[in-house]
């Protein structure tokens, strides 16, 4: 038994940070991201009986028991919720190059759910999938669906589930992932949203305010208004990093290039050209844009920051199977 799937990696422009549940990974607030066509894990999941051992590739290199422990639990976690059996052979390439300064757990979890899925012939729906996707990791949840995908919140295993907004959207937009620092970062995701949690006094409005992020952008999405949906991503990601400054103790995923990126964004708009900036749990800034403006945004960005490296996404598709 044994199938291959592919799942594209994703960018929230609403951002999940906070969990109110860790082994469900159920989040504090909603969150929205946009599909990337650039970036995919695939991966093929064969079913060995359970007298053979568990062995995970990634790249083609056998990876050590520590490295195979998360991605093995995740699968015994899957096998419980569906009363099977059988260990497991886990053959995955990352297409997310490090260069892209984006996480790979979206994909990666996505693909290991969804080959799980397939080798067993359980069948079940996409809901379904987003589902235990989130078990794996959350903004894995939001990867099942292409172009624009709304994660809810919900309060349960039942009703935290990820929704197709538009899976074609024809929005002109452009994601330019600015790679300013490759090095594992300091603080996790998983880390850095738990600190926040239990130590921000302003997490409360943090959350009331992703919330009313979620409603205007979809309504920006609806209007295919790109300058709209740019702003509200901008302004939600600045909202996500200086809530971290809030913490006890006091955190940021910044480093000095990546203010420089912001003012050098900031630049570029007072030139009257259009764009927009996103982080994630990084220093690593992704520019959101139409395509016009592509080529001199990468222009003013290697004049200023000769050493970066640039790469250029758009809207990806699900989660698709490669071969059973
Ligand atoms: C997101 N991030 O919405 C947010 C914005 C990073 C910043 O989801 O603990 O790897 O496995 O659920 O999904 C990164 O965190 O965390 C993330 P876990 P995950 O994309």
């Amino acid at each position: 038994m044994h199938a291959t799937a592919r799942a594209h990696t994703n960018i929230a422009l609403i951002k999940y940070w906070g969990k109110k549940d860790d082994q469900l990974k159920l989040p504090c607030n909603s969150s929205l991201s946009m599909t990337l066509d650039a970036f995919y894990t695939e991966t093929k999941l064969t079913i060995l009986d359970a007298d053979q051992p568990n062995r995970f590739y990634l790249n083609g290199q056998e990876q050590s028991l520590k490295a195979s422990q998360r991605v093995v639990n995740y699968l015994r976690v899957l096998q419980e919720r569906f009363n099977l059996s059988g260990n497991f052979l886990i053959e995955s390439t990352n297409h997310v190059p490090t260069s892209a300064g984006l996480a790979s757990s979206a994909s990666a979890f996505a693909a290991l759910a969804a080959s799980f899925n397939a080798a067993y012939e359980l069948n079940v729906d996409l809901t379904e999938l987003s589902r235990i996707a989130r078990l794996g990791s959350g903004s894995a949840t939001r990867s099942v669906y292409g172009g624009f995908v709304e994660w809810q919140a919900g309060d349960s295993d039942e009703n935290s589930i990820a929704l197709p907004l538009a899976e074609h959207p024809k929005m002109d937009l452009t994601l330019l992932a600015v790679e300013i620092e490759t090095a594992k970062k300091s603080i996790s995701s998983t880390k850095g949203m738990n600190l926040v949690v239990e130590t921000s006094p302003y997490y409360a409005t943090w959350v009331e305010q992703a919330e009313l992020n979620i409603g205007q952008m979809k309504m920006a999405i609806a209007a295919n208004d790109f300058s709209a949906v740019g702003h509200l991503a901008q302004q939600n990601a600045l909202a996500m990093h200086a809530l971290n400054l809030t913490a006890d103790p006091g955190f940021t995923y910044f480093q000095p290039e990546t203010i420089r990126a912001m003012q050098l964004v900031a630049e570029l708009n007072q030139n009257g050209v259009e764009c927009y900036f996103t982080m994630d749990a990084g220093p690593n800034v992704k520019i959101l844009t139409q395509l016009k403006n592509v080529e001199e945004i990468i222009q003013r960005f290697k004049n200023d920051l000769p050493h970066v490296k640039i790469v250029k996404a758009t809207f990806g598709p699900g989660i698709e199977i490669l071969d059973k």
